[in-house]
């Protein structure tokens, strides 16, 4: 514990400054997914009120700026090249366009504004249109997030030059399972993009997808991955299957509703000071599920009627679900 938590003073919520990093066993994580419901949930609500306002949820919007025809074979991807999910591919979008796009993610609502790309790794030339995206969304107030796949040091450095607060790039399963489910490059890869948003100094934002046919053993080692980075992602994006006709995965069963909240527990748990997402896959929760998972200590979640490509809970809907739970948006 160090000083300030000893003095009983809270670290900035999101900084992740606090020193609570430890290295996670593989028996530990796996225990979250089989202890007494109620015995994991006062768990989970316990680390979370000690690290935030539990009514406080962080709102961010996507929006693609380049769509499909990537070059990546992720089986659970709509915008893969390898599969035909019947997309249409885009180039990537004017800036007044993405700007335009931002403000009406603030009117409705949104603290973080998240662009997201169907591309392997970045290219140098596509960088200054990039890095005038960043200055455009952020001159709104918002907060700024990218996921575009691979960065070079250099390309990390130039969007974190530009303003840019988060980088999102997901490990997106455990290490055992992840060549089942992606074949044109390995979770090394993946690790190695992550430590130059580090080094670069960017906030991280990476997590996964649950429901992919993974054992739960996959879960455990995606969590037990993540919470032992180097320093914790600042975001953690846990995504449930949001199912492509065409892809590999498009038939997957759905994840069983409470193996869904348990991992979300057990994120916040092991990760004390991130906000967890409840990311892709709401429109198909009931409402009772997705109170269980903000009872479980997810405290972000994506707004607007659509993620990258797939649909999201209508802005009416999740208004009158915030009044029932008695939700705020958090401060930026
Ligand atoms: N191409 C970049 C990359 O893969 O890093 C950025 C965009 S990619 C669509 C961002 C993330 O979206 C993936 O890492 C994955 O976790 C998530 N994702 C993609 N398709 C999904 C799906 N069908 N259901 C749930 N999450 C999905
Ligand atoms: C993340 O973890 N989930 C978001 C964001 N990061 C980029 C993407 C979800 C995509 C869901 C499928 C789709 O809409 O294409
Ligand atoms: Fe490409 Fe990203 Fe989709 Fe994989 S998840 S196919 S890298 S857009």
């Amino acid at each position: 514990m160090n000083i300030d938590m000893a003095r009983g003073i809270k670290a900035t919520p999101g900084t992740n400054d606090s020193g609570l990093r430890r290295d996670w066993t593989t028996a530990e994580a796996s225990a979250f997914f089989t202890m007494p419901f109620a015995d994991l949930i006062h768990r989970a609500q316990t680390v979370h009120r000690r690290h935030f306002d539990a009514n406080e949820v962080q709102m961010s919007t996507l929006l693609s700026i380049k769509t499909g025809g990537c070059p990546e074979d992720c089986g659970y991807c709509s915008q893969s090249a390898h599969f035909d999910t019947g997309l249409k591919a885009t180039k990537l979008m004017a800036v007044e366009a993405v700007a335009n796009a931002a403000a009406e993610a603030k009117a409705g609502g949104a603290q973080r504004f998240c662009m997201g790309a169907a591309w392997r790794e970045l290219k140098d030339r596509d960088v200054d249109a990039l890095c005038e995206m960043v200055s455009a969304v952020k001159a709104q107030g918002l907060e700024t997030c990218m996921t575009l796949g691979m960065l070079t040091k250099g390309q990390a450095e130039r969007l974190a030059g530009a303003g840019l607060d988060f980088y999102n790039h997901n490990i997106d399963t455990g290490p055992e399972y992840y060549a089942t489910v992606v074949t044109t490059r390995t979770m090394q890869d993946r690790l190695e993009t992550l430590a130059h948003v580090r080094d670069a100094g960017m906030a991280v934002c990476c997590g996964g997808i649950v429901g992919m046919g993974e054992a739960r053993d996959d879960r455990v080692g995606m969590l037990v991955t993540l919470a032992n980075l180097p320093k914790h992602p600042e975001s953690v994006p846990i995504n449930a299957l949001m199912p492509i006709k065409g892809t590999p995965l498009g038939d997957s069963n759905p994840i069983e509703g409470l193996e869904f909240v348990r991992t979300i527990a057990a994120a916040r748990i092991m990760m004390p000071e991130s906000v967890v997402r409840l990311s892709a896959g709401r429109e198909h929760m009931s409402e009772e599920l997705q109170a269980l998972c903000f009872l479980a200590g997810a405290n972000s979640i994506f707004i607007g009627a659509k993620l990258l490509t797939t649909k999201n809970p209508a802005k009416e809907k999740d208004d009158a679900l915030w009044s029932k739970l008695g939700i705020r948006p958090m401060e930026a």
